[in-house]
């Protein structure tokens, strides 16, 4: 096919392949979600439909796109990793960081009401997105870990900041201040003591945040086999993957151990 002179535009595009053999990760966040928490009446310091909402859009992206082996989300954030081994379109970065976020951003619009039934969507979302590449397994578990304890750390501040302001009467300034330079056994025993509230008891989605990986499952199928005199229906059995929620520790051994299939392709 012959070439217009126009075509040499296309060596303006710049190569932004993944590097090889690196777990691809995209990470993504919303936009002013302070504000956005604030207008949506979101129930502090977590809202169950809004944390539910996240998973269901996180969900919807492992189903959709192609090769994410495990995702992470906690707050307004999700990550996605993508199987070192993954050569989804060429591993250009920016395919994957654009599929990831706008498939993220439109499940958001598109299920909000599944989980706000009574609170109408007042302005479009959105979220930022990037790509980082680890290069070995250690990097990638210490970068969940990074996220995880994150999670630990803002939602231990968070339940005391607002167990000070909604029941204690403090305002957000003297909630701030009693909180300043203080130690997470500080927090705990201001839970515990104040508010009779053992941290620990307090719901795993908040203090870990969600974990999305892929699970087998057998299940039992009807066929129909054609006969000579006639069909019959038949019972078959067949795995299947589904993406599954977990709220657990992913820090520890524990998890890997049991999820060995996820860093396994490392070579
Ligand atoms: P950004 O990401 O720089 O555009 O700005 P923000 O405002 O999104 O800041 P970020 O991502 O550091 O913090 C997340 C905000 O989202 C934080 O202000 C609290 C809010 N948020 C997230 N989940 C919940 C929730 O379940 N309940 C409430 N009340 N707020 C939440
Ligand atoms: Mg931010
Ligand atoms: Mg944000
Ligand atoms: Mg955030
Ligand atoms: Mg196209």
């Amino acid at each position: 096919m012959a070439k217009s002179k126009f075509e040499y535009v296309r060596q303006f595009e710049a190569d932004d392949t993944c590097l090889q053999n690196c777990w691809i990760v995209v990470r993504l966040d919303g936009r002013n979600f302070h504000k956005f928490a604030e207008q949506h009446y979101f129930t502090k310091p977590n809202d169950d439909r809004a944390l539910q909402l996240m998973n269901r859009c996180a969900q919807s992206v492992m189903l959709e796109l192609e090769d994410i082996t495990i995702a992470y989300g906690q707050s307004d954030e999700y990550s996605f990793v993508f199987n070192k081994k993954s050569n989804w379109f060429k591993r250009r970065a920016s395919k994957f960081m654009t599929h990831v976020v706008s498939q993220f951003a439109t499940s958001y619009v598109f299920y909000w009401k599944d989980y706000f039934s009574d609170q109408p969507l007042l302005y479009p979302p959105g979220f930022d997105g990037r790509v980082i590449l680890y290069p070995s397994n250690q990097n990638l578990r210490d970068y969940l870990s990074w996220r995880q304890a994150d999670c630990h750390i803002n939602n231990l501040y968070n339940t005391v900041f607002w167990a000070l302001a909604l029941q204690g009467g403090l305002t957000k300034v003297q909630a701030q201040e009693r909180l300043r330079g203080t130690l997470s056994a500080d927090k705990n025993e201001i839970l515990f003591s104040e508010f009779n509230i053992n941290y620990n008891n307090e719901p795993l989605m908040y203090r870990k945040g969600t974990v999305l990986v892929w699970q087998k499952v057998n299940e039992i199928a009807t066929k129909q086999i054609n006969l000579s005199e006639g069909s019959e229906d038949k019972e078959v059995k067949r795995t299947r993957s589904e993406v599954t929620l977990l709220h657990c520790d992913i820090i520890g051994q524990q998890f890997w151990k049991e999820h060995p299939e996820i860093l396994a392709d490392d070579n």
